[in-house]
């Protein structure tokens, strides 16, 4: 059985992923890594502490475990990003070049990188983006996303790296909070609405967003890492569609279940970055190459959350 590694498997995603890899392929080929600990049970199999930026130790645990696959899930995200553009540059790329560079050398196979809808700025088309357009990005998080997605394009073309990669959009889950995007209002305010309290939404109401439940988007990635080699034609990242909406539209779908819920919108920093971004997205190539489609959608999202989410 192959050996995955999962680099950032205590954040968001890392979470989920680490537990439907494990479900798949088994709890002792999937290796779970991050600088800090995990925030929710992954199931039995191995966990090392390991720092992305720290090439030596990268090597050393992939030797260790024999790994062939790597999703590299470390980084900084768009409003996070913002505070302290530095540090998010050199994560956000040497994380990659030092995963890229193990895949050139032969020593891993195969790569799993994110992209994100951040990669599109203020001159992009923002209804239906298309794959191919203008790409401006005016946020640190999305040039470093943009400056990703073509490192992959040239080692794949380069150097016969077999990298894949998605451009996620605002993920929706209850498993693990979300790390410091501007999309995570979306998750936010179901723990407001769980509790009946205001809550205060740092984009105006009439800020559409992709967003996806995060069960979709996994599905997605393991779909994507699955599909034959000849397949997969776009190795820069694919768009995925999965639903769109205003934080209007996410809280009126709420007060169906929470009669009472109230919500006042106090726009910061985030809304030029909401405002840089799409507002919907096409992903015909990612259908057409590997078979992509979303499942879930507003009211099915809602419910799950509000179920499931705990106060
Ligand atoms: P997250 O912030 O929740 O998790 C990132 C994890 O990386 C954290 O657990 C953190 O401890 C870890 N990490 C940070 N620095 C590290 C280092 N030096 N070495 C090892 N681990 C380190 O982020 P996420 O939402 O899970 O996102 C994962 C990836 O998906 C990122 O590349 C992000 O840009 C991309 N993405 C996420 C979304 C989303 O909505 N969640 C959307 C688009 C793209
Ligand atoms: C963020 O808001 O930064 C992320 C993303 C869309 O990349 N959720």
């Amino acid at each position: 059985m192959k050996k995955i590694l999962v680099v950032g498997s205590s954040g968001q995603i890392g979470t989920e992923l680490v537990i439907e890899l494990r479900k798949r392929y088994g709890n002792d080929s999937v290796i779970a890594s991050d600088v800090q600990p995990p925030k929710a049970q992954l199931g039995d199999g191995p966990f090392e502490t390991l720092d992305i930026l720290d090439k030596d130790r990268l090597h050393e645990v992939i030797l260790k475990h024999q790994v062939k696959e790597v999703y590299l899930l470390a980084a900084l995200l768009s409003a996070t990003a913002e505070k302290n553009p530095a540090f998010a540059w050199k994560l956000n790329m040497d994380g990659l070049f030092h995963v890229l560079d193990l895949a050139k050398a032969k020593i891993i196979d195969k790569i799993f990188w994110p992209s994100s809808i951040a990669v599109f700025g203020p001159t992009t088309p923002k209804v239906n983006t298309p794959q191919f357009t203008i790409m401006e990005p005016s946020t640190v998080y999305g040039i470093s996303k943009q400056a990703g997605e073509r490192w992959c394009e040239y080692y794949a073309k380069k150097h016969g790296v077999d990298v894949r990669s998605i451009r996620y959009p605002g993920l929706i889950s209850y498993t693990s909070p979300p790390g410091g995007g501007t999309t995570d209002y979306a998750v936010d305010i179901f723990y407001y609405a769980k509790r009946n309290e205001k809550y205060t939404c740092f984009l105006k109401e009439n800020t559409p967003l992709p967003m996806m439940y995060m069960e979709d988007a996994i599905r997605a990635t393991i779909d994507l890492m699955e599909a034959p080699a000849e397949k997969v034609k776009i190795r820069s990242s694919y768009n995925i569609s999965g639903i769109s909406f205003t934080p209007k539209e996410i809280y009126e779908q709420i007060k169906k279940s929470v009669p009472d819920f109230q919500i006042e919108y106090v726009p910061d920093f985030r809304q030029a970055i909401a405002d840089s971004w799409p507002g919907s997205i096409d992903d015909t190539e990612a259908a057409k190459d590997w078979g992509w489609k979303a499942k879930y959608n507003l009211s099915a999202l809602a419910q799950i959350m509000l179920e499931h989410i705990q106060a």
